[in-house]
């Protein structure tokens, strides 16, 4: 079953969680240990990635370490052509729709084109727009970070995916953030386009991922609560309070 099509079915039953990972932040072993319990606490998938990433083998290395601990897809989260691993499922073939640079846009993903086709990845396409405070993905990816207030742009351009043809709108308020994509923004998102609706960025508790989804989004992403130590309990409590969100 094609990746994009398992996540599709599962958003038919409840709002999904999806665990990132950073190659650069742990060992292979850690990440392989970090993805059993993912699953185990029923998150839907593991997205590997990260902003910096100069190492295809360290891509590898962790990917195949996840995949040996668990059975979710792995879906690449790249920052460019050297976060490719022929070890992955899918990648989400995305777009820095907000970026100054070309390269985050469009040039970067043509390189890696022909190689997600020779590697038999499958490419999922995404809008993926930067909020304030963007944190170093605003800085690396040279985003004009959409200000907080600013409700009206983050529809422009979620909109704008939707027309595109991209399969999912991200919004991403930057790894770390003190201050999440804000819920204003995910209601009026979530009312404008009709494409399934990724919100994360300093999301590390239940109660601040609940309203994310009660507000509209319909996949949570988390990344740093992963690298806590003792992060299960608090993992899984994050993902039984978004599985039990009603949808809006
Ligand atoms: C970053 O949105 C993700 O790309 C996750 O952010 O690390 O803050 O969970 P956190």
């Amino acid at each position: 079953m094609k990746v994009l099509d398992y996540l599709m079915d599962e958003l038919e039953k409840y709002p999904l969680h999806l665990s990132l990972i950073d190659p650069e932040k742990q060992s292979p072993e850690e990440a392989g240990e970090i993805a059993e319990i993912a699953e185990k606490v029923g998150s839907t998938a593991i997205m590997v990635g990260g902003s910096t990433i100069s190492e295809t083998r360290l891509v590898d290395e962790t990917v195949k370490e996840i995949k040996s601990c668990s059975s979710l897809p792995v879906i690449l989260f790249p920052c460019g052509v050297r976060s490719l691993s022929k070890y992955a499922d899918a990648v989400f073939f995305m777009s820095l729709l907000n970026s100054r640079n070309p390269r985050f846009i469009v040039r970067e993903q043509a390189e890696g084109a022909l190689l997600i086709r020779d590697l038999g990845i499958e490419p999922i396409s995404m809008g993926y727009i930067v909020i304030e405070p963007g944190m170093r993905v605003g800085e690396v990816g040279e985003a004009d970070p959409i200000r907080r207030n600013d409700l009206s742009s983050a529809v422009k351009y979620a909109l704008a995916a939707q027309y595109f043809g991209m399969k999912f709108v991200y919004l991403e308020a930057g790894s770390g953030a003190k201050e999440t994509v804000p819920n204003e923004m995910i209601v009026q998102v979530r009312k404008n386009i009709e494409i399934p609706l990724i919100v994360g960025g300093g999301i590390r508790d239940p109660s601040t991922a609940r309203e994310k989804v009660m507000a509209g989004a319909d996949m949570i992403v988390t990344g740093t609560a992963l690298e806590e130590l003792f992060f299960e309990r608090r993992l899984s409590s994050i993902v039984k309070t978004i599985r039990s969100c009603k949808r809006v």
